[in-house]
């Protein structure tokens, strides 16, 4: 990394496959932000039921064809909120650009995501380690787009009990994820209080994917 700047240019590798692009999305946050509120009033963030029987700490919303879903039964894409059982809408064309801008700085050519999901951290939210595996192809990598407060994000390797490296996420710092990393453990530590000019007191990550 650049020792001289604070938002390098360059990706920076996190493992194989996996490339931190500290502030990439910051020139488009101001549309990107007016379309995710616009989203969240049709439909807001919901905490969903896990098939483990506890309301995620979490609350999540989907755009794009394939929303992500949890009931007490089970998980998975749906092509409607399960609330209202209205399709989800559109993915904007802002946030469809900046991840395939994303991807294409980390190698990844002609990302078209179908999925995005929302995931609103109140103080305290954590998500804990886990494995993206619903999606059909682990060829296509997973961008994550960062909003508001900040949070430590953990990355592990491809076993549960592999060591976390820490990774300081902040507002407008975008991940791509591909490649070996993709099948890889991660979560996110408990987002401790505070307040962000944007959103207030929550961190948002969009987490865009190619579902099916
Ligand atoms: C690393 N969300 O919703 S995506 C999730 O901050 C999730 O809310 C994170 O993990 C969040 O499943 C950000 C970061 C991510 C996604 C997929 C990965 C990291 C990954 C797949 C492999 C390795
Ligand atoms: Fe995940």
């Amino acid at each position: 990394m650049d020792l001289f700047s604070a938002h390098p240019t360059e990706p920076v590798a996190l493992a194989i496959g996996a490339y931190w692009l500290p502030g990439f999305a910051l020139p488009c946050m101001p549309l990107l932000w007016q379309c995710l509120q616009q989203h969240l009033l049709a439909h807001p963030a919901q905490h969903m039921m896990t098939p483990m029987g506890y309301p995620m700490s979490v609350a999540t919303s989907s755009m794009g064809r394939w929303g992500w879903v949890s009931d007490a039964q089970s998980y998975g894409y749906s092509a409607h909120n399960p609330l209202t059982e209205a399709p989800w809408q559109a993915i904007p064309p802002v946030i469809l650009q900046l991840a395939a801008q994303a991807a294409e700085q980390a190698g990844y050519a002609r990302f078209v995501p179908d999925s995005c999901l929302i995931n609103s951290y109140a103080p305290d939210s954590k998500m804990g380690l886990h494995r993206d595996k619903d999606e059909q192809d682990f060829s296509q990598p997973i961008v994550s787009v960062s909003l508001g407060l900040p949070a430590i994000f953990m990355f592990g390797g491809a076993k549960r009990s592999d060591k976390t490296a820490k990774i300081p996420l902040q507002h407008g710092d975008v991940v791509v994820w591909g490649g070996a990393s993709r099948r890889f453990y991660h979560g996110v530590a408990a987002v401790k209080p505070g307040t962000h000019p944007l959103t207030g007191s929550r961190r948002i990550n969009l987490t865009l994917r190619q579902a099916k």
